[in-house]
């Protein structure tokens, strides 16, 4: 086998999953995996299907934001269809089902930047991205992305912040072993939210966001206030200095002193 080969024979070989990368659509090199699963999901895709690349030239993040993802990394988009309900919640599955695979195959403590960014000592190894189109007033189709910096030379982005599992482990990490239980574990999470139990918290155990004096820009405004607590969605609930307590959905979070 080749080193750090994720082939689709490969990541088939012993898969313990029900639908959860049953179908994979592997490429070496393209734009971006969600691109590939957006168009696989609007031609019918079954639930399950997974797009890897070994390489993204043009990966993407939030709004507008890129994601380098070069060869050596995880760049994964799934296919599934939720229910309108559960489609907050795929952030938390998705962010629940890295770091327990992190923690599980490398020993590595990972933490969670609400409501998206998955760090290591502070340092970002993976970003999530999801993305839905809805019709007729249910989810037509929703893809979970996600990027795991495996062996990234973070010390070329040193605008970023970033870091990798090889560079924080100083040894090799096989992207495969993680690959396949990442599979496994975005499957439990995704059914647990699909039989309606709930994750948030679990998942708030993981935040280092909590507890703290923070600084929010979402939908272009910014405000200041303690992060008290999540809801059942992944919302964060935001003490603002006049005591009213208000709810977000998304955006960026500085943490003060
Ligand atoms: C994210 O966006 O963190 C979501 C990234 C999702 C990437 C996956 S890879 C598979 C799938 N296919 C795609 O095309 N995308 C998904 P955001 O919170 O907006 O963060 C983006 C910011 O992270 C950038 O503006 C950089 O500052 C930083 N960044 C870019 N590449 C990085 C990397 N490899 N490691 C750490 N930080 C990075």
């Amino acid at each position: 086998m080749v080193k750090n080969d994720i082939s689709p024979a490969s990541l088939l070989e012993g898969l313990s999953t029900e639908f959860v990368g049953r179908r994979i659509l592997y490429y070496p090199a393209i734009p971006s995996t969600m691109n590939e699963a957006k168009r696989a999901a609007r031609e019918g895709a079954v639930e399950g299907t997974i797009v890897i690349a070994e390489q993204q030239t043009g990966g993407r993040g939030r709004l507008g934001r890129g994601w380098l993802s070069p060869p050596g990394n995880i760049a994964l988009s799934l296919i599934i269809r939720p229910g309108l309900e559960q489609l907050p919640r795929l952030n938390m599955v998705a962010s629940l089902a890295t770091v327990h695979c992190i923690e599980k195959v490398t020993g590595l403590k990972a933490e969670i930047k609400w409501p998206n960014d998955i760090l290591i000592g502070g340092k970002k190894i993976c970003g999530i991205l999801t993305e839905s189109a809805l019709r007729k007033g249910s989810v037509d189709w929703a893809i979970i992305g996600i990027g795991i910096n495996i062996d990234l030379d973070a010390s070329s982005l040193p605008e970023f912040a970033a870091t990798s599992l090889c560079y924080e482990l100083g040894h090799e990490v096989s992207r495969l072993e993680l690959l396949k239980c990442l599979l496994g574990e975005l499957e439990r999470f995704y059914l647990a939210v699909r039989r309606g139990e709930p994750i948030h918290e679990q998942w708030q155990k993981r935040l280092v966001t909590l507890g703290k004096t923070v600084r929010l820009k979402s939908a272009g405004v910014v405000e200041e206030g303690y992060a008290e607590a999540v809801d059942e969605d992944g919302y964060l609930l935001l003490r603002r200095p006049d005591g009213a307590l208000t709810r977000i959905a998304a955006g960026e979070a500085t943490l003060l002193p």
